[in-house]
């Protein structure tokens, strides 16, 4: 017989890790299992960068980001609070999160979305879960700051990054991180829109360094797209713009604290171009069978550009990095479909078929 009073059944990370979440007995857990995510040797991209890194694949959280892991914990508390209902601006990873687990405590959910600049699968969701979608004439800053207007007034729990307890859910990717390879990597890279998960990672080394189990604490590095960077710039940008459509924000809701974060762990933010980031799209996918949506390919284009311009004060050679791949390509499948133009059918034989296969 398992002892229930120990652990508690299933999985998730706030059955994993408990002990380091704000919940007690009394908070009700929504949870879809979220967390545990493979930590995937990447052979081919360790040779490209000369150090040993690994891919942390969050694109397999049940609803196919890294919110997942914040989520179980913010709705968990805002039912315990008493909420009815929860709101939040997306630039599409956190609604499609927020519906699932708002459907999963049977209370209502509101989005409030930048038109036309959510990936197609992350729409998908909020719709499929149940969620009231509204789509404003503006970016995800301006949604960002109706949302707090809105939370303010009481009728809705706010499910943004600015929830603290959406900080404490995500720090537990550091976790498993330090769990598995017995120690904290030396560089962790990962892509910067609003700068939650940059924080919620440093702050999971930090405890977990306090706490004795590992040794050092890794240079955090914060990967933005050149035209939405302002964490980069040091200025807020009115009109970001990238394909990475879930980091286009020009005003960062974390940003000085994971400014903090970054300058305190002797790391970096770097940006890369569109170009850079589909291109490493492409090869995580074709070269180690990770396929990543757009934001989470950044993370990657930014390694590549180190070790191009050799920035060995960053990258000394034969370190363990690793990169957080926050969301997972179906998310934004467009994105790869727009590239191939589907070819005619061909006769049901297998001389036309061979002919297809080899045509060049
Ligand atoms: C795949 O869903 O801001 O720096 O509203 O979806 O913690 O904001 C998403 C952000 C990286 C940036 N990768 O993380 C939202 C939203 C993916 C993302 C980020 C997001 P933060």
């Amino acid at each position: 017989m398992q002892n229930e009073s120990k652990k508690s059944w299933g999985r998730g990370v706030i059955a994993r890790y408990r002990e380091y979440l704000p919940v007690s007995q009394a908070t009700p857990v929504v949870t879809l299992g979220e967390g545990s995510t493979p930590l995937i040797e990447t052979p081919k991209l360790s040779d490209r960068i000369g150090a040993r890194v690994f891919v942390k694949y969050e694109g397999l959280n049940p609803t196919g980001s890294f919110k997942d892991r914040g989520m179980t914990v913010a709705v968990s508390k805002a039912l315990e609070r008493g909420a009815q209902a929860l709101i939040c601006a997306s630039t599409g990873n956190t609604s499609a999160s927020a519906a699932a687990y708002a459907a999963r405590a049977g209370i209502r959910c509101a989005v409030i979305l930048p038109a036309g600049k959510i990936a197609s699968g992350k729409m998908v969701q909020a719709i499929a879960h149940g969620a009231r979608v509204v789509s404003i004439d503006g970016n995800f800053d301006d949604a960002l700051r109706i949302v707090r207007e809105l939370g303010d007034q009481g009728e809705f729990a706010i499910v943004n990054s600015i929830n603290p307890d959406r900080i404490a859910g995500q720090k537990t990717a550091a976790f498993e991180i330090v769990d598995e390879l017995g120690d904290a990597p030396d560089i962790h890279v990962l892509p910067l829109g609003n700068a939650g998960n940059l924080t919620a990672y440093a702050a999971g080394y930090s405890e977990y360094k306090k706490l004795g189990k590992s040794r050092g604490l890794p240079r955090m590095i914060g990967i933005q797209a050149e035209h939405a960077a302002p964490v980069f710039h040091r200025r807020v940008i009115e009109k970001p713009e990238t394909v990475a459509s879930a980091i286009r924000i020009g005003n960062p809701a974390s940003w000085e604290a994971a400014q903090r974060a970054i300058d305190d762990s002797g790391g970096a933010v770097e940006i890369v171009t569109d170009r850079e980031i589909l291109e490493a799209q492409s090869w995580l996918a074709q070269t180690e069978g990770i396929f990543v949506e757009p934001a989470s390919a950044a993370p990657i284009a930014g390694l590549l550009k180190l070790a191009r311009e050799k920035r060995r004060d960053l990258m000394p050679k034969d370190l363990t990095v690793v990169c957080t791949c926050t969301g997972h390509g179906l998310k934004d499948p467009e994105i790869v479909s727009a590239k191939f133009s589907q070819a005619a059918p061909v006769a049901p034989n297998i001389e036309a078929v061979r002919e297809a296969i080899t045509r060049s």
